[in-house]
């Protein structure tokens, strides 16, 4: 008898770590109802979803603490129950507690999270810069590295696909004709700017949401750790078509970028 629950437990398991781990599909873009973060697809990503969870530990731990608290104030100190209240005014001990304790809590908080914003503006030598500009509707992508025998760089327009013209498993509103094009683990510099109005370039799999503003440039690093398909969204309010500017960044091999970029400067 125990063995066979046993088995059927173990059975069970497998079962779930099938379901959960067995398809190895990332969420490069967002789903139906869903609660939780992107999958992360560069180190600072990583990191983002790493402090959320730490800072998780804390929230929880207070909230139930306060709730606690209050619930047994509420209960203990009614006036049915505490027909005469106590006249103490002030107590060092439990106001030294009460200051520290928060000082501690902020300062562990504060130390993981300034390390993070810091590490998110350092550039580290760059293989590849990329100037993306926001547009009223649409972004255009630059990769000055290169150049044609005629001087001409790699500069392309991104527009979202219409909804007629999706074909059966493309993504509605997120599918864009011309995707930025990077390779795999490798530094790459974005200067993103605006030609019109304010525009913000974001990907939540990647960590990235920069503004864009016109007149500006503005600086982002992307290091991106597998290949695969990224999708986000124009994420500052820019007018009536703000959300049909999608963003797809396209994260491919090394020797696939490079024929990708020399099939572009042959166009
Ligand atoms: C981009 O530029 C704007 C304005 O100059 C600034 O407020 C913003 O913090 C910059 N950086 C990012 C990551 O958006
Ligand atoms: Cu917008």
């Amino acid at each position: 008898m125990r063995k066979k629950i046993f088995t059927m437990l173990l059975l069970g398991l497998a079962l779930l770590t099938q379901l959960f781990y067995g398809k190895q599909l990332f969420a490069d873009s967002a789903e139906d109802w869903q609660l939780s973060f992107q999958d992360p697809a560069t180190p600072i990503m990583e990191g983002i979803i790493n402090l959320h969870h730490d800072f998780m530990f804390f929230i929880c731990a207070i909230s139930i603490f306060v709730s606690w608290i209050l619930v047994r104030t509420l209960w203990h100190y009614h006036w049915k129950k505490n027909k005469y209240p106590s006249a103490m005014v002030h107590g060092t001990a439990i106001e030294i507690i009460w200051t520290v304790t928060p000082s501690i809590t902020l300062l562990a908080i504060a130390v993981p999270s300034f390390a993070l914003l810091y590490s998110m503006d350092e550039i580290i030598a760059p293989a590849i810069t990329i100037k993306t500009v926001g547009h009223q509707w649409y972004w255009s992508y630059e990769y000055s590295d290169y150049t044609n025998d005629a001087n001409d760089a790699v500069m392309f327009e991104s527009y979202m696909i219409p909804e007629e013209d999706l074909t059966l498993g493309q993504l509605r509103l997120l599918e864009v004709d011309n995707p930025m094009v990077i390779p795999v683990n490798t530094h790459v510099r974005l200067i993103i700017t605006a030609a019109d109005v304010l525009h913000s370039w974001a990907v939540p799999s990647l960590g990235i949401k920069c503004d864009a503003v016109p007149g500006r440039l503005n600086q982002s690093s992307l290091f991106v750790k597998r290949e695969g398909i990224f999708y986000g969204q124009c994420s500052e309010i820019c007018g009536v078509n703000h959300g049909f500017m999608p963003i797809v960044v396209e994260a491919v091999s090394l020797p696939n970028y490079i024929s990708w970029v020399a099939n572009k400067l042959s166009e």
